[in-house]
């Protein structure tokens, strides 16, 4: 939660682009979230989990989103033109919520799209996912403060964990590239790019907040403008579409690219397993 006062007063114009952003959010998490459930028939049984993931991560988000929206709309109060800080507060934990569920499930996706083995799967999404988790949390003090020193200070031991999730995926996922069918592996690698490119934006997003903090970004972001508070939260809403619904239907792609590229025995093999087990 922000502390109290702490808001900038927002022009009309910046308080609806961070309204709507959000509603857009919402809509775009939900719609995917049913597209992937309902995708599950159309990929072979081995990949059906990545896919149930893919669209619970959907579903989280679209939750926390919509409780984002209800928390920015009670946070301001129109009057004369502008909209000022009602003193409620914008609750950042549903944001920090949320990625402490998604981001070790966006994890988990991304190896079970893989097919890897067992020993090779395990220890790297345990490494992963004990990452992500400290990284999550280590930055959660710096987005709620409003001390520059602290938020530098929180952001950048957040950044280790995250240097080492980049890494692991880079060279562990890289040399895993070449166990995968030949069809699919650029497939594969554009997810790696895609999770290195959205990635990145979180820790800016986080870094650009700075108009409630005294001094602001000199020259680049004046305090109390509005612009840092207004350009984090759509910052994040851009990262948080395509880091889940966009990387979800890459997934979806992959899995589905898998499934064409299996030969009848395989495929009437899985099905005879997956009719076994249910
Ligand atoms: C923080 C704090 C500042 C330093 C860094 C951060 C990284 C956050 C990331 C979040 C990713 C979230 C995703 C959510 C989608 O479901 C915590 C902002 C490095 C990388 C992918």
């Amino acid at each position: 939660m922000m502390l109290l006062g702490s808001l900038p007063q927002l022009s009309a114009f910046q308080f609806n682009i961070v309204d709507n952003m959000f509603s857009l959010t919402v809509a775009t998490m939900g719609a995917a979230a049913i597209f992937f459930f309902a995708a599950r028939s159309l990929v072979a049984p081995k990949y059906r989990p990545a896919l149930m993931v893919s669209g619970l991560v959907v579903a989280i988000a679209c939750y926390h989103y919509f409780m984002i929206r209800l928390s920015w709309q009670s946070a301001f109060g129109y009057a004369d033109g502008s909209f000022s800080p009602t003193g409620k507060g914008f609750n950042d934990f549903y944001r920090y919520a949320d990625w402490i569920l998604t981001v070790p499930l966006l994890m988990v996706e991304l190896i079970a799209v893989m097919g890897l083995a067992k020993e090779v799967a395990r220890p790297m999404l345990t490494k992963l996912v004990i990452a992500a988790a400290l990284m999550i949390g280590l930055g959660y003090p710096g987005e709620i403060t409003q001390d520059w020193t602290t938020l530098m200070v929180w952001g950048m031991l957040s950044t280790l964990p995250f240097l080492y999730i980049l890494f692991i995926l880079w060279v562990e996922l890289g040399k895993s590239l070449a166990t995968q069918p030949p069809s699919v592996r650029s497939l594969v690698s554009f997810a790696r790019l895609l999770i290195v490119a959205t990635w990145m934006f979180y820790p800016i997003a986080y870094g650009i907040r700075g108009d409630s903090l005294p001094g602001a970004i000199p020259g680049l972001i004046p305090e109390k403008s509005g612009l840092g508070v207004v350009g984090t939260q759509i910052g994040y809403a851009i990262a948080d579409i395509t880091a889940k619904a966009g990387f979800g239907l890459l997934i979806f792609f992959i899995a589905r690219a898998k499934t064409e590229s299996m030969t009848d025995e395989e495929r009437a093999e899985q099905m005879k397993a997956a009719a076994v087990m249910a």
